[in-house]
């Protein structure tokens, strides 16, 4: 047993889920760490990312066909957290491909769709974004204003969307708009379509080696065999929400762990009145915090993912791991950046740029709040958004 694995975690993992493990830290350790700095302070995203994600069979690793992995979703999660110790940027890129862009082209795509654009997407040829929150609907999408009129030969889409991970960059754009009956549809929309623009969102301080935009239609035709035909409510891109914001969790927990390991370093070699910090109690009931929620959130992540992988998930189960990791990874980088001192705020020493990620992953994929009333519903009965 090692100091910080205190329940076992790993004991309860399959050969193949530590296989997995092993080969997704070893590459993020050596091919995404190396860039991450960088990367962040310009504002820069590789897209060569894709295709080294795609050669190692992570995106869309949880599809089974098409070229992709098929593997369990514990092992999803656990690509996810290897991802995030280094940077929630890249984890965003990974989830958005995987579980929003292609989760919904296979669940609710046709076969014809499936074939042709999930084997280019999961060897990271073809980016991906998901297009649903927009300028007046963010935590209710419900009253989005984005619509689709049919016209000879498919549909024509007007509105706009803001907040999207990877819009400047997306080959293939998941849309979701209202028909003339106030019906939810979901579309395939491809780059340099007439009357579509997908300008960068400017100024972030969060997520920086992340592309965010906006998409803007006027008039977009999409021809009929590229409307989602087995989508016709809300629940089609809350599925794939479902699924996003599960690897979110295990995300979040890997950015913590990241922390922790820092803070523990950091306090063992920095001495102050002639002792290390971690020679302080104050120090010592902080780092303990730190590792009791770690602890605790990775076992529930797990336990998420083998209901999962059972077929018993419930979303509300998603909705507490959600909530709760990225809640508790938010303040464990707090922590680890006040236990840096000075050197807290500066970037080479990475707690930093968790924080300032963890913000917005906190408020993506629903809200903190959002996911407290959907809880709160489950537990009272009483619906309160
Ligand atoms: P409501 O009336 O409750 O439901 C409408 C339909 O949806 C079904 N449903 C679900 N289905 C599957 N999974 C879920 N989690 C579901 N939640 C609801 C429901 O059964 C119903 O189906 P049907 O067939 O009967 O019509 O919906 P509501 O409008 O009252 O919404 C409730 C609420 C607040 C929970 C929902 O609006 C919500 O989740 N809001 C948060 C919005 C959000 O999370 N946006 C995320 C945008 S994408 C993003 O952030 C990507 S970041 C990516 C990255 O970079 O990593
Ligand atoms: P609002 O909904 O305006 O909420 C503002 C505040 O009000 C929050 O604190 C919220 O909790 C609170 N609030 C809202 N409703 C209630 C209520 N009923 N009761 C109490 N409090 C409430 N979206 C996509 O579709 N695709 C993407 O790829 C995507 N990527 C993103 C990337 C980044 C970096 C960010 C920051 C966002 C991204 N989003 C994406 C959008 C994201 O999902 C929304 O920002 C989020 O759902 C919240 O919506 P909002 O920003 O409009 O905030």
């Amino acid at each position: 047993m090692n100091n910080t694995d205190l329940l076992l975690f790993e004991e309860q993992l399959s050969d193949e889920e530590l296989i997995i493990q092993k080969s997704a830290r070893e590459y993020c350790q050596s091919q995404l760490m190396p860039r991450i700095l960088k990367a962040n302070r310009n504002e820069l995203f590789d897209k060569s990312i894709y295709k080294e994600m795609g050669s190692l069979g992570f995106l869309g690793a949880p599809i089974k066909g098409y070229g992709c992995a098929g593997v369990n979703y514990v092992s999803y999660g656990l690509i996810a957290r290897e991802i995030e110790r280094v940077d929630s940027s890249y984890r965003s890129a990974f989830s958005v491909q995987t579980s929003l862009a292609m989760h919904a082209i296979d669940k609710f795509g046709s076969e014809e769709q499936k074939e042709y654009f999930l084997p280019e997407m999961a060897k990271g040829n073809l980016i991906g974004c998901f297009g649903l929150t927009e300028p007046d609907a963010g935590s209710d999408p419900g009253s989005m204003k984005t619509n689709c009129k049919e016209t000879d030969g498919g549909y024509l889409l007007n509105g706009s969307k803001t907040w999207i991970t990877n819009s400047p960059i997306a080959d293939v754009l998941i849309i979701w708009a209202k028909d003339e009956q106030d019906i939810l549809r979901g579309f395939i929309v491809e780059k340099g379509t007439k009357g579509l623009d997908t300008p960068k969102l400017e100024g972030k301080f969060s997520l920086r080696a992340s592309v965010t935009g906006q998409i803007f239609m006027n008039d977009v035709f999409v021809p009929s065999d590229k409307i989602l035909p087995e989508v016709s409510s809300f629940r089609g891109p809350f599925s794939c929400l479902n699924m996003a914001r599960y690897g979110i969790s295990w995300g979040a927990m890997g950015a913590a762990e990241f922390c922790l390991d820092a803070a523990l370093e950091y306090s063992l070699n920095r001495d102050q009145f002639n002792a290390p910090l971690a020679s302080k109690q104050l120090v010592q009931k902080r780092l303990v915090d730190m590792q009791t929620d770690i602890i605790l959130g990775l076992q529930g992540s797990l336990r998420v993912g083998r209901l999962i992988d059972e077929e018993k998930y419930k979303p509300e189960m998603i909705s507490l791991v959600k909530r709760n990791n990225c809640q508790k990874g938010l303040d464990i980088a707090r922590m680890s950046r006040d236990i840096h001192g000075g050197n807290g705020i500066s970037d080479e020493y990475h707690v930093i740029r968790h924080c300032m990620n963890l913000e917005a992953v906190n408020t993506y994929e629903g809200t903190s709040d959002i996911h407290s009333l959907i809880l709160g519903k489950n537990l009272t009965g009483i619906e309160s958004f």
